[in-house]
């Protein structure tokens, strides 16, 4: 990992080139290993609206949601277990979040051409003292990060390969989503898209 000084947007921590081109590709490495033994699946949300985004989970437990609602659970859809969290995956969450806890969900977005995420909360953990941390990897995103409130103001950031987030403290409850990717504009993934990472700690128990 390089050594890198985090810049503060609105209580986002952003460590920009955080992984190095080595580190980028072993993390895809292990994280097509997660989307063999778990595929990626297209997720509907509680209003019957498909997400633009495919996922997959690694750890004891995984997001999902459908008409049932959105939630954590044991398994995919598919009944499996999730597989494990990969130790490159686990290194950084030790080298950023600064918490003595474990992640217990990676949760995997992958952005093929077009797909986004609206801005919303990451609510479902139930304890909001333990960060969020988001790795990207591919294709550059324009990330937008607001407040707790919903339709305050936002500020954007690019995130490259390699950046990654942490969102914790006055940032945990606060606003987010990507407006858009540009599509091809990373070598990581031959294919092109994006693959993000957001790092969970989920269980209270
Ligand atoms: O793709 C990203 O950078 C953000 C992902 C995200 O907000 C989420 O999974 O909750």
């Amino acid at each position: 990992m390089n050594k890198v000084e985090p810049l503060r947007i609105r209580d986002f921590l952003v460590f920009q080139e955080l992984l190095t081109r080595d580190e980028q590709e072993a993390l895809v490495g292990d994280i097509r290993q997660i989307a063999q033994a778990a595929p990626l699946f297209s997720p509907v949300t509680p209003g019957g609206r498909k997400m633009s985004v495919q996922m997959t989970s690694g750890g004891a437990l995984g997001w999902v949601t459908d008409r049932s609602g959105y939630r954590y659970q044991p398994h995919h859809p598919n009944g499996a277990d999730w597989p494990a969290i990969p130790a490159s995956v686990l290194k950084i969450w030790e080298a950023v979040a600064g918490v003595a806890r474990a992640p217990d969900c990676c949760l995997v977005n992958f952005y093929g051409e077009g797909a986004k995420m609206g801005m919303h909360q990451d609510k479902d953990e139930g304890n909001f003292d333990w960060p969020v941390v988001s790795v990207s990897l591919g294709d550059e995103a324009l990330f937008r990060m607001g407040s707790v409130e919903r339709g305050g103001a936002t500020d954007s950031l690019w995130l490259k390969s390699g950046d990654v987030v942490v969102m914790g403290g006055a940032a945990r409850l606060a606003y987010h989503g990507v407006d858009k990717i540009r599509f091809g504009s990373s070598t990581l993934l031959p294919k092109g898209g994006r693959i993000n990472l957001t790092l969970r700690a989920v269980d209270q128990g």
